[in-house]
């Protein structure tokens, strides 16, 4: 370190030299910003185990897209004892007379209830702790929980 200053100092001061002084000190702010980024990144489940960001490695995502013709995918699966996302998006606008753009994304066994708002999206994260299939589905529009479209099975494997 001090070697390095001594060499800076005593070189002639030509115009690059001055510039890389002046840029010195950002350059190590970049770098120090850079290198707590990558700490905090790769401590982030330790440090906020509740946050709704998943665990690196072992939690699931998935996004459920649904409009008026109905819920994609149909079926999702997951293991018991991984966290799984859910994030839900509503393809559809409020003018739809049906629900107003609004969807739903329920799972009654596992306390699950998604509403994503028109044209915007909404997630949660749960722990599944059963092996077994679990009907999904969105009772706000189109006839609700007896539309074959508006609904799908989670699959929970050991
Ligand atoms: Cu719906």
């Amino acid at each position: 370190m001090s070697k390095r200053n001594v060499k800076q100092r005593s070189a002639p001061s030509h115009s690059r030299t001055k510039r890389w002084l002046e840029w010195r000190p950002w350059a190590f702010g970049a770098i120090l910003l850079l290198v707590l980024g990558t700490a905090v990144w790769f401590l982030k489940p330790a440090l906020w185990p509740n946050s709704l960001a998943p665990a690196e490695g072992a939690a699931n995502f998935v996004e459920v897209q649904a409009d008026m013709s109905g819920l994609y995918p149909k079926v999702i699966q997951a293991k018991v004892g991984e966290p799984l996302t859910v994030r839900l998006v509503s393809l559809d606008n409020r003018f739809h007379i049906d629900g107003g753009g609004k969807h739903g994304f329920a799972i009654d066994e596992l306390g699950v209830d998604l509403v994503a708002p028109p044209l915007g999206s909404v997630e949660t994260t749960f722990t599944p702790t059963k092996p077994g299939e679990y009907e999904f589905y969105c009772d706000i529009c189109c006839g609700g929980r007896a539309n074959p479209s508006m609904q799908g099975k989670l699959i929970v494997e050991l």
